[in-house]
């Protein structure tokens, strides 16, 4: 079995397991444990309870490796002795998951060379959104799936215009400009969704359910999976530019709407 594969067995496992741990507190009531950057930006109790797990699990099978996670940072020495790092998002559309909104996801990816986008490689990712009983995977040059359907992303169909799906910051004095750049790409689309959680965002666009995807402010753990998913389902994702995605904007569409995207966003 290659690396990839290996890993990606490990990831879909942990994650399974991580999302079960999530839905059963969601069930049992959630509660907010901080706020981290702004009011809005909250951690909840079962956010650290499901990536300690995560961390556990990782660590008893691949004690080698690095660990970056949401909630509790670094393990020591970013990059393992392996060379391989786990970057962890133990409950993505965490606002969601507290409102009882049930669109949300464990995202656990593997990546080799430094933990940063812009030097990574990834070489696995499973997204897993219990609510929707759901597990979107890939692993570097085998494809992206969800369940066993092979994932293709295509170009829009038709005049009417792209579905595309964005998101908003946490801290209210970015908002302004994040509605300024939606309305510079709203000629693009049909219509517009907000689905409230990245890997999720970014899988649909793996999976044909959303022609494209932007979005300002994202962290790492937020797409270390489901870029790697776009990108295995034949899409476009990083940067404008042909920068990795950042904190300055995030990307993910087919190639020729991954384009006017990038346009729209620079006019
Ligand atoms: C969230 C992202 C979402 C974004 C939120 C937040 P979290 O991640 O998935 O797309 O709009 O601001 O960053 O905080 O739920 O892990």
């Amino acid at each position: 079995m290659s690396l990839e594969k290996e890993l990606l067995a490990l990831a879909v496992d942990v994650a399974y397991e991580a999302g079960q741990l999530a839905h059963r507190r969601r069930s049992e009531g959630v509660s907010i444990a901080a706020t981290k950057s702004v009011l809005a930006d909250i951690v909840t109790e079962a956010d650290r309870e499901v990536e300690l797990l995560i961390r556990e699990r990782l660590a008893e099978a691949r004690p080698d490796d690095g660990f970056l996670g949401e909630e509790s940072g670094a393990a020591p020495g970013l990059t393992g002795a392996s060379g391989v790092t786990w970057v962890v998002d133990p409950i993505d559309g965490t606002v969601n998951y507290a409102f009882g909104i049930p669109v949300y996801a464990v995202s656990i990816a593997a990546v080799t060379g430094d933990p940063d986008p812009a030097h990574w490689t990834g070489l696995a990712g499973a997204v897993f959104a219990p609510a929707l009983g759901e597990m979107f995977t890939a692993a570097r040059g085998e494809g992206a799936h969800v369940g066993n359907e092979r994932l293709q992303v295509q170009e829009p169909a038709g005049d009417a215009g792209a579905l595309l799906a964005t998101g908003f910051g946490y801290d209210p004095a970015t908002h302004a400009g994040d509605i300024a750049r939606l309305s510079r790409v709203m000629p693009l689309a049909r219509d517009i969704r907000r689905l409230g959680a990245a890997s999720l965002d970014l899988s649909f666009v793996a999976a044909g359910r959303l022609d494209g995807y932007f979005e300002r402010g994202l962290n790492p753990w937020d797409h270390a999976a489901a870029g790697l998913i776009v990108q295995e389902a034949g899409g476009r994702f990083g940067g404008p530019g042909g920068q990795t995605a950042s904190p300055t904007m995030t990307i993910a569409a087919a190639p020729g709407l991954f384009a006017r995207i990038e346009r729209a966003l620079d006019d």
